[in-house]
């Protein structure tokens, strides 16, 4: 069995800033752009989130929730910085660290000798050593693999600790909702939901082949993860070359039109991962589409930003190559190498 934390901090963005000016603490904060240039809530604190406050909430909304909101442009070079500070405390345990945004990780520590094992004790060294040394607190969770972990983070947030432990894994997944899952999004979730699964002890007594009927490779997946079954390995980290986000269609989009239509929710699923690590300087963008024949073609543009209108010129252009049906589509930005970062940077829309 291997020990797995995952650490997320908590309300990252606003914590720092509260950290930087405790007058904050106790009054709903947010940080996001402008309402006047349409701008979205990257984050917010728990006072805030008790207005119905949360990220990707158009700010414009969020003011109307919470009129004496106070909300912040964001100083993500400092975000980025704080990361790299607990980024580092999580190295002093394990060298085996996988972030996967400025402000969370999973950390492999089975082979973790100090605190006699205990993935318990490491986790509370974890949150008692982030807080004293950046002012942030963190949520962790301890599991014998990835996807509990991460739930098992979320669990108590904030400032939580939920342990998993191989014998208390057969209790907490029976009642544990199919939506906690790892993929499952509001699609699946539904499908899920008129099929009368709601419970991961539900969705066991569904048979292997009817998963993979209902919902396709992901059935497998279902059926794994419904019996605590997940073989990930935590993944070293390596310099993050691009951020990207694609989707496969469920039918084949037929004309350019129909990818240009499907186009605005990858952008704004890249545009929110992009916040997530802190708007790091980018070189440009890229676009992939793979057609109904499996032929993939990338374009890729040096020196724009990304947009929905940079992304929709590329597409078509990636369009032009191949005039047929497409399967998948996939946005992303190139992250500009460490090395030059302080030559150019490009602004973000
Ligand atoms: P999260 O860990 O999802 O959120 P959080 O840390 O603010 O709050 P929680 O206590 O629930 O963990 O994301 C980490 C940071 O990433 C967050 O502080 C701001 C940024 N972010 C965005 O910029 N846009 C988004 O849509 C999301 C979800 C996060
Ligand atoms: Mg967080």
């Amino acid at each position: 069995m291997r020990k797995i934390l995952h650490a997320d901090c908590d309300c990252f963005f606003a914590a720092v800033e509260m950290r930087d000016n405790p007058a904050l603490t106790e009054l709903p904060l947010a940080i996001g752009g402008s309402p006047e240039r349409r701008g979205v809530i990257a984050t917010c604190n728990y006072p805030a989130r008790v207005f119905g406050i949360h990220s990707a909430m158009p700010t414009a909304r969020a003011l109307r929730l919470c009129p004496h909101l106070t909300l912040l442009p964001g100083n993500f070079e400092k975000y980025r910085e704080v990361s790299q500070q607990i980024q580092a405390i999580f190295h002093e345990l394990t060298p085996l660290v996988e972030p996967l945004s400025l402000d969370e990780a999973f950390l492999d520590v089975s082979q973790v000798e100090g605190f006699s094992g205990s993935a318990t004790w490491m986790a509370r060294w974890l949150k008692e050593e982030c807080l004293a040394r950046t002012g942030i607190t963190l949520s962790v969770g301890v599991a014998p693999n990835k996807f509990l972990a991460k739930i098992a983070s979320d669990w108590e947030k904030p400032n939580g600790l939920t342990v998993i432990t191989p014998e208390r894994m057969e209790d907490f997944l029976q009642a544990l909702p199919v939506k906690k899952l790892h993929g499952v999004g509001p699609a699946t979730g539904a499908r899920l939901d008129a099929m009368g699964i709601a419970t991961c002890e539900a969705l066991r007594e569904v048979p292997l082949e009817r998963l993979v009927e209902a919902f396709g490779k992901f059935g497998k997946r279902l059926f794994e993860l419904a019996r605590g079954i997940d073989e990930r390995p935590v993944r070293l980290e390596r310099e993050r070359k691009s951020i990207s986000v694609e989707s496969t269609f469920a039918q084949d989009l037929p004309d350019l039109a129909s990818c240009r239509q499907a186009l605005a929710p990858l952008c704004q699923k890249l545009m929110e991962r992009i916040a997530r690590h802190g708007h790091p300087p980018l070189a440009g963008i890229v676009v992939k589409v793979r057609f109904d024949d499996f032929s993939v073609t990338t374009l890729e543009s040096r020196g724009l930003a990304p947009s929905p209108e940079s992304f929709s010129r590329l597409l078509e252009q990636a369009w032009e190559r191949g005039r047929r049906p497409v399967r998948l589509i996939g946005v992303g930005a190139r992250l500009l190498p460490e090395l030059h970062r302080r030559q150019l940077t490009l602004p973000i829309e």
